[in-house]
């Protein structure tokens, strides 16, 4: 039995679970949206993190946003997505969490949320807690009560 098996959620720190902020994709602030679908389609994922020049966490921009920002009365506007910046269609008011939360933080932030962005004390942006992460570790924590009964 791994000793990660036998912790508690609330003992898993997210620094063990994380997915570090260079494998993860992004764009930044002052993209066009046009790069920032492009980043999108091509990553298969549906949202991304927003960061500043720094890699300060500012955001997230996911697909409806962007197509919500281009959509007209009767058609979609495509021209503009070269217009328009990350910044003025990205949702900003998300939760964040640092690597010190444990993962029961991490569960309750994902409830509302597929992936919970990580910052250090400085806002830097530190990684990405996804549902899949949570979900493996539970899984195994159930199996291993299943197990010692
Ligand atoms: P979605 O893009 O809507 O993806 C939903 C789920 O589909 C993912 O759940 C994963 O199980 C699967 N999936 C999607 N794209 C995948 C890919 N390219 N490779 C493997 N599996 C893929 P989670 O893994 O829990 O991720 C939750 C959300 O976190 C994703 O939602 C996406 O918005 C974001 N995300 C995950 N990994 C990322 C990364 N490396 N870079 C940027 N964003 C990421």
């Amino acid at each position: 039995m791994s000793a990660t098996q036998d912790k508690q959620l609330a003992d898993i720190k997210l620094s063990e679970v994380l997915i570090p902020a260079e494998k993860v994709a992004h764009v930044q602030l002052n993209n066009p949206l046009e790069h920032a679908l492009l980043v999108l389609m091509k990553s298969g994922y549906t949202a991304v993190p927003v960061l500043d020049s720094a890699y300060k966490f500012a955001g997230i921009i996911g697909k409806t946003a962007i197509l919500n920002e281009v959509l007209g009365i009767e058609s979609f506007e495509m021209d503009r997505l070269s217009e328009i910046r990350v910044m003025d269609a990205m949702a900003s008011d998300v939760p964040t969490l640092t690597r010190e939360n444990n993962l029961l933080d991490g569960l309750n932030a994902s409830i509302d949320h597929p992936f919970v962005c990580l910052v250090d004390a400085d806002g830097y942006f530190d990684g990405i807690l996804t549902r899949r992460a949570i979900l493996k570790q539970m899984k195994k924590d159930i199996y291993m009560n299943v197990y010692k009964k």
